[in-house]
């Protein structure tokens, strides 16, 4: 796979609408239609269309794979299940012993993943804001750095390029989760990260209806390893799935326009409010990571945390009490969503370096009006 001359030169809206997606040459349709057949008929043994088995390969798959591939500007874009089942996939390329350097902030089910499942790996948790103390620690066992930026939950932002250079020195790849940022906030493969990962359940599905993961890279040797444990551990996504990503996709411009337009409005509601504590918002003069962020994205993005003077039972009220932010797990949606990552999302990090802290809030801003969400939050806030 991987896109052509003429929509690589296409802008990013053009090629979220466009890419992979011709218009049926059978029937016309100008949408990818569902392709449900599950196998794919033979003219002679091996002489097929290019499909044998829908696990292996699948038309609506095709479509999505390449229009997400030509975002985060890949040569390759392979479609998984869930956002742990593309991670799976990545982590299966270490031999056993091998070491995982992972940022000290991050989704708690990555962390579980790494930790609890793939325990034939090593691993270590690094402050990958401090370069210097990441290349005094550096052990020699490192195949994988593995970061988010932002992060979950704490919205740390990493410097792609820097952190990339100093793995490729020493021979490890990068991988980047790319799912608070989106390929149109940030595309780490320009930066130099081997692999980019995505939960496409938040931002690129954007509408809280479909589970996926993604991965995108432009390296064809590691991408022929992951097509190939792609197929065989089978973990893909239904081709309904595959629609129905495919069709969010489409809006991911316009969506993360007004994510952050509503994020900001936020941010300027708690910046200086008497019950909160500390605004964690990439945009933010002193937030951690803010010079690499305003580098590397083109906006920081719809998630904001912050912290609560009143502690946990005053975090646990506010959660409690919005009425347009539904309490939930989850982010990257058009619905507003607010969450206690202590007790909710990294529950699992419990007692690790990649413990939260409990009198934080997350926030996924959704589209909806920004004075809307602004006298939501105003009014929760009065529980503090
Ligand atoms: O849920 P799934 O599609 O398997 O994706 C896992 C995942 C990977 N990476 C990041 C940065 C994530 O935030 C997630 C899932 N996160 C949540 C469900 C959450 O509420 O934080």
């Amino acid at each position: 796979m991987g896109d052509t001359d003429e929509q690589s030169a296409w802008g990013f809206e053009t090629r979220a609408i466009h890419a992979g997606q011709d218009p049926d040459p059978v029937s016309g349709a100008v949408v990818v239609p569902i392709s449900l057949s599950t196998t794919f008929a033979q003219d002679e043994v091996g002489q097929h269309k290019g499909y044998e088995y829908s696990r292996s390969g699948n038309p609506t798959r095709t479509a999505y794979e390449t229009q997400v591939a030509a975002l985060e500007d890949a040569r390759h874009g392979l479609a998984f299940a869930s956002g742990l089942a593309a991670e799976d996939n990545v982590l299966r390329l270490l031999a056993p012993g091998q070491r995982v350097l992972l940022g000290n902030d991050a989704y708690g089910g990555t962390f579980r993943l790494i930790s609890k499942v793939h325990t034939h790996l090593a691993w270590t948790a690094v402050d990958l804001l401090d370069l210097d103390a990441l290349v005094a620690a550096w052990p020699s066992d490192t195949a994988l750095v593995w970061l988010e930026t932002p992060t979950n939950p704490l919205l740390r932002c990493f410097d792609i390029e820097a952190i990339t250079a100093i793995a490729h020195e020493r021979g490890a790849m990068v991988c980047v989760d790319n799912t608070f940022a989106t390929p149109f906030l940030q595309q780490p493969l320009s930066l130099g990260a081997d692999i980019v990962v995505h939960s496409a359940t938040k931002y690129l599905g954007g509408h809280s209806d479909v589970v996926g993961g993604f991965l995108a890279l432009s390296d064809d040797e590691l991408a022929q390893r992951l097509r190939f444990t792609q197929n065989a551990a089978g973990a893909v996504p239904a081709p309904f799935d595959c629609y129905l990503t495919l069709r969010g996709v489409k809006t991911l411009a316009v969506r993360m326009e007004r994510h952050c337009a509503n994020a900001r409005a936020v941010v300027d509601l708690l910046v200086g409010h008497p019950a909160v504590e500390r605004v964690l918002y990439p945009q933010l003069p002193d937030h951690p990571g803010h010079a690499a962020a305003a580098r590397q994205m083109r906006d920081f993005g719809g998630m904001v945390s912050f912290t609560l003077r009143g502690g946990r039972d005053a975090a646990l009220r506010v959660a409690a009490a919005t009425e347009l932010f539904t309490l939930g797990e989850s982010l990257g949606a058009v619905e507003s969503l607010i969450e206690h990552p202590g007790q909710m999302t990294h529950a699992s990090a419990a007692g690790s370096p990649l413990e939260v802290p409990d009198h934080l809030i997350r926030l996924s801003v959704g589209i909806e009006s920004a004075h809307d969400l602004v006298a939501d939050l105003e009014q929760a806030l009065t529980t503090a």
